[in-house]
């Protein structure tokens, strides 16, 4: 089947006002890009001429400023679910013009499935290579392309060149069957493939083939910080400690973690001991530091949904590419976040917290409770079922007038039950087995700030003799959020 070869400005100009788009890709890469971006130029036009266009975003994560940035800019969109990260989308969702809602990412491929979402008009996808039946090599990720080309009325392939033949066989394409016929995932060790390689797609739904040769562009990585290389550090050493004392088996555990410094200073520290065995990564998105670990013999196998590299560790991968194939596997986020896989596999997930609360429960979402920053992630899907699960985060934020540690977090996304180990700069609080008292005293003396322990000794103290199992004010569980609010520094917080 001939597909028709549009140029990106015709291909935008098939989809409508109000229509639901489901775009490919994870975490900012392997997304489909010129398509968008002629989107957002078309919505321009429309409104120039009064007209109104705007639509409808679902992605499986991270869509990156090619497309939430353009078409956010544009106020090209009505609605935007399951996470973003550009400064441009997050603005226009705080201020109430995009109508946004956070969901884990494991569960947005089912939720299309399911139909609790908008039905999708168009999937647009970038692939690395078509074949004449619909056949589809994807590019640098999965996320939920399988489900988005399964469901959408309409698909738009963007067929990157620069990608072309090199991915082939590095996809674990395996699509989950819904309740009542959903069997268990066949994945027992972290390099089983259980998938085909590549994505069929219906030859009648494809409306356009677009080419490109655009990038990926990811957001550069900020240096290493003393605060972020103390946090990795910390971690790198529990994770030691642990595993020294059989606390985590001798062959080690898949790792998870989340992409950014402390990730990267985590898996540095871990990377050079050379006590530790080679250990491999169950995750959401492989970073720079994977692909230098890997030629280094210190990782020995990765999975996740992305290739979130810098053009240059992309090509060293390309350049060795017989070496990576036998090393790494692309699958959709729905498996590689999936709980059953999490739970069976043993993973240690390591997360990022905006704040936490002397008991556990972190925020990794809302600035004060009511901004919005990225959204959870695959965060949850990790920390709920993961045999250890870290959060990490500085002490403090804004040049320390807030405190990361607080009495009560603003908005919660992991519980304390699903919290086992908090990690600051200042320290290790490993949260198992402690009562709600234990652990305020455990987080104060080793996570929080040295100007913030004699506050939140303060709040512990307000219901001491009270007769409560969990040292909790009502009066007073968000004052250092309000001494904020209304001084600019926590410092200023009076209790009543
Ligand atoms: O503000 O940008 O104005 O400087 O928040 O904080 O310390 O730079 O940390 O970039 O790692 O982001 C939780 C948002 C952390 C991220 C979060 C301010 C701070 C700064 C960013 P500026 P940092 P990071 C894998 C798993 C959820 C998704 C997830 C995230 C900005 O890690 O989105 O885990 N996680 N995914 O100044 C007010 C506080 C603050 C604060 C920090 N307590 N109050 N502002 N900031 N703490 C990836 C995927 O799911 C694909």
């Amino acid at each position: 089947m001939n597909f028709p070869l549009l140029s990106a400005q015709e291909a935008a100009r098939l989809i409508k006002d109000k229509e639901v788009l489901g775009i490919g890709g994870f975490s900012s890469v392997g997304t489909p890009k010129l398509v968008p971006m002629a989107l957002a130029e078309y919505a321009r036009e429309l409104h120039s001429e009064g007209k109104e266009f705007k639509v409808g975003l679902i992605t499986g994560g991270a869509a990156g400023s090619l497309i939430d940035g353009a078409l956010a800019q544009a106020d090209a969109v009505f609605m935007r679910t399951p996470f973003q990260s550009d400064k441009d989308m997050r603005n226009s969702i705080n201020s109430g013009k995009v109508a946004y809602f956070d969901l884990h990412l494991s569960h947005i491929g089912q939720d299309v499935r399911y139909g609790f979402l908008p039905k999708i008009d168009v999937a647009i996808i970038e692939a690395s290579d078509i074949t004449a039946e619909g056949e589809i090599t994807l590019s640098t990720s999965v996320g939920i392309s399988p489900t988005l080309v399964q469901q959408a009325d309409r698909v738009i392939v963007e067929l990157n060149r620069i990608h072309k033949g090199k991915l082939k066989g590095m996809h674990d394409i395996f699509l989950l069957d819904n309740p009542p016929y959903r069997k268990e995932i066949p994945i027992y060790r972290v390099n089983d493939r259980v998938g085909s390689c590549t994505l069929k797609v219906d030859p009648k739904k494809i409306v356009a083939v677009v080419e490109s040769e655009v990038k990926d562009r990811i957001a550069p990585f900020t240096p290493l910080n003393e605060t972020t290389q103390r946090i990795g550090n910390n971690v790198a050493a529990f994770l030691l400690n642990e595993w020294r004392k059989g606390g985590i088996p001798k062959e080690f555990l898949p790792l998870q973690s989340g992409v950014g410094n402390v990730a990267n200073a985590v898996l540095g520290a871990l990377g050079e001991d050379t006590h530790l065995p080679a250990f491999s990564m169950f995750t959401e998105v492989i970073q720079n530091s994977v692909i230098d670990l890997m030629m280094k013999g210190r990782i020995s196998f990765a999975t996740g949904s992305s290739f979130t590299l810098s053009e240059d560790k992309l090509d060293m991968m390309y350049e060795n590419l017989d070496f990576f194939k036998e090393r790494v596997l692309l699958r959709p986020q729905e498996i590689t976040n999936h709980p059953e896989m999490v739970r069976r596999l043993g993973i240690i997930a390591v997360n990022t917290a905006l704040e936490a609360d002397i008991f556990g429960n972190v925020n990794s979402t809302h600035v004060m409770g009511s901004k919005m920053m990225n959204g959870i992630g695959g965060s949850a899907d990790f920390s709920r079922n993961a045999f250890l699960s870290i959060f990490t985060t500085p002490s403090t934020a804004k040049d320390g007038l807030i405190s990361s540690i607080v009495p009560q977090v603003s908005h919660v996304d992991s519980t304390e039950h699903d919290v086992r180990v908090l990690v600051t700069e200042q320290g290790v609080a490993d949260l198992r087995g402690k009562s709600p008292k234990e652990r305020a005293a455990c987080i104060i003396e080793n996570c929080a700030h040295p100007d913030y322990k004699e506050l939140l000794w303060d709040y512990v103290k307000l219901s001491e003799g009270k007769g409560y199992h969990t040292p909790f004010s009502l009066k007073n569980a968000l004052k250092m959020h309000l001494a904020f609010a209304e001084t600019g520094d926590m410092r200023n917080t009076k209790y009543e």
